[in-house]
């Protein structure tokens, strides 16, 4: 198996249970993009609505305007696409001066009880290759992921390409 970091040939979770991701989920090392926003202390939680498509809010600390530094509220929608694990993500702030876009939105991994591995690439270069994106670690503990979960996201980390270049998010209970 050749790792080719190609932006397409990235697996997925396999069977994805939209109603079993439900809940919340503490972000616990992130891969930023350019132009960072979320810092630490976040914390996503994903609802399934009446008509079965997945929502999601997410709160953490951001750097605006260079060098506010704020607790935000977001909210985001996913869109289904063929790939049960692969969403496009619609995301806007409770405020107006927060970001909002539309993001890829993937589930490459999770046991829904522990960890899960997201991704988001926002632009592929020509060759293939991903030249702008972030992916969340996430944890159902906020202590961090169990010892028996590292190995997996860690193989994860480099099947995505982004093996190194995570940082640790911290959960100070800084609001
Ligand atoms: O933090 C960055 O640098 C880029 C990420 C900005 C998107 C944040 C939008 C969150 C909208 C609410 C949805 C929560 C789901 C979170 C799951 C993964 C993170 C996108």
């Amino acid at each position: 198996w050749a790792q080719d970091c190609q932006v397409s040939n990235i697996q997925v979770m396999q069977n994805f249970d939209r109603s079993r991701y439900t809940g919340r989920w503490y972000a616990v090392a992130k891969k930023d993009p350019v132009g960072l926003f979320l810092l630490d202390n976040v914390v996503a939680q994903f609802s399934v609505d009446g008509s079965g498509k997945m929502t999601a809010t997410a709160q953490g600390r951001v750097i605006i305007l260079n060098n506010w530094e704020m607790c935000a509220n977001m909210f985001g929608t996913f869109e289904d696409t063929p790939d049960p694990a692969k969403f496009k993500m619609r995301y806007w702030g409770a405020a107006a001066y927060l970001q909002s876009g539309n993001d890829d939105h993937w589930v490459i991994d999770t046991d829904y009880d522990n960890y899960a591995i997201h991704y988001s690439c926002r632009e592929v270069d020509l060759d293939g290759t991903c030249l702008d994106g972030y992916s969340f670690i996430f944890s159902r503990h906020p202590t961090g992921l169990r010892p028996e979960d590292q190995k997996i996201v860690t193989d994860k980390k480099k099947e995505i390409c982004f093996l190194g270049k995570y940082r640790r998010v911290s959960h100070t209970g800084k609001r």
